[in-house]
């Protein structure tokens, strides 16, 4: 092949729910810079600008080949000027002068570290910004009132934004079978999330769990809590009740993308693997500046995020759906349900608004049906 001639133009279907976005993909140096300010945008809490970041980042994830010039980039959806600007700067320069300010902000580096402390959003790392921190180091010292979740945030920064290996995740698998199958046999257990996707590192583990008797399900997080708490295997915990029954906006009407499954946000105590005590252990901890917690350096646990989500039988095709992301591919199918088909669709159900009926699912694949989408699997959802 001639060395400038453009790739010839992929068809790329506009909604990222239509297309396979697989993880590994060939323009991570395009990416990442859209990325950043796709995360710049969510700390402005513009969240129309954050989208459009997210989406032409992820056109580009589904490209089948490298981007080498702007040529490569003809008949793509969703390209906005913005992005196609930023694009052709890394083309021709290497670098984006636009990125690499924001990434070297004092505000976007020290909105970042706020924001990674569980429990903290954009709102309260903003106003703790405006009150002069930078990172969570310095929450101690201004005495600041924080919650359950912030304390836990802070004491184990650290391991909580050290990836978590699918190696982790799947001794946690192990571990989450055993608690719900003691306390309810028959149940059923899903690895959701990025490492459903295949991801190799995650921030947390995500699982759902149901039982094929409707009803059985019921109540079920507190006794799966106990079951963890009483091993010690809970660093911290919070659970949320199902509210789906009693909500009165409707069931596929959610006031927010947020479900209302009974729901827990844990920090497990993980025992650290054989393999990793020796080679792994001091690095957790060293070379970090942020970070609150001493470890000892034979310590044998460190602390992971897990989310564990319980679904009745008859929703969880939508839950499975709706917990195994990525979230921009979540969204895009709220979107296309939407505006293509005149649907409402949420983890909890499917609305066909013309049928003015409920349409029922017992897979995935039977969702993608009603919903006129090829089925895509969950390997290729990393839009
Ligand atoms: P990561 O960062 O490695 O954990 O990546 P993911 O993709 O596992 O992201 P995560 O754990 O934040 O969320 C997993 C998926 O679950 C995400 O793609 C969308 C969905 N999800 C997360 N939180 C909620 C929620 O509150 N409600 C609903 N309906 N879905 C949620
Ligand atoms: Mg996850």
């Amino acid at each position: 092949p001639k060395p400038f001639e453009t790739t010839p133009a992929v068809k790329m279907k506009s909604y990222a729910c239509q297309r396979r976005t697989p993880l590994k993909h060939h323009n991570s140096f395009l990416t990442d810079a859209l990325e950043i300010l796709a995360q710049n945008a969510e700390f402005s809490e513009n969240e129309g600008r954050s989208v459009a970041f997210r989406r032409s980042a992820s056109v580009l994830k589904a490209l089948p080949h490298v981007v080498r010039s702007m040529g490569d980039l003809k008949d793509l959806p969703c390209l906005g000027e913005h992005s196609l600007r930023v694009i052709k700067e890394i083309l021709e320069d290497g670098t984006s002068s636009e990125v690499e300010s924001t990434r070297q902000s004092e505000q976007f580096q020290a909105m970042k570290a706020l924001t990674d402390v569980f429990g903290v959003g954009v709102r309260t790392a903003d106003r703790w910004f405006r009150e002069g921190l930078r990172s969570p180091l310095d929450l101690i010292p201004t005495g600041q009132k924080l919650n359950h979740a912030q304390q836990a945030g802070v004491k184990y920064y650290n391991d909580l934004n050290t990836p978590v290996t699918k190696k982790e995740a799947m001794v946690i698998s192990d571990i989450v079978e055993k608690a719900v199958k003691a306390v309810l046999p028959g149940a059923i257990i899903t690895l959701t999330g990025g490492f459903r996707r295949g991801k190799e590192l995650g921030h947390d583990v995500d699982f759902l769990i149901t039982h094929p008797e409707e009803g059985a399900e019921e109540r079920l997080m507190p006794k799966i809590v106990n079951w963890l708490d009483n091993q010690g295997l809970l660093l911290y915990q919070k659970t949320t009740r199902n509210s789906y029954l009693e909500s009165k906006d409707g069931p596929a009407r959610p006031a927010s993308n947020m479900d209302r499954f009974e729901r827990c946000f844990s920090i497990f105590k993980l025992e650290q693997l054989e393999s990793d005590t020796h080679t792994e252990t001091s690095s957790y901890n060293s070379g970090r500046a942020a970070g609150t917690e001493e470890r000892h350096a034979g310590s044998t646990w460190r602390a992971v995020r897990v989310d564990l989500v319980v679904s009745p039988y008859s929703q969880f095709a939508f839950a499975t759906l709706g917990w195994t992301g990525s979230k921009l591919f979540e969204r895009e199918l709220r979107r296309w349900a939407g505006q293509e088909k005149g649907m409402s669709l949420s983890s909890h159900a499917l609305y066909d608004s013309k049928q003015q009926r409920y349409l029922r699912a017992n897979s995935e694949e039977e969702i993608f049906a009603h919903l006129g989408l090829e089925y895509i699997p969950p390997s290729e959802r990393n839009a």
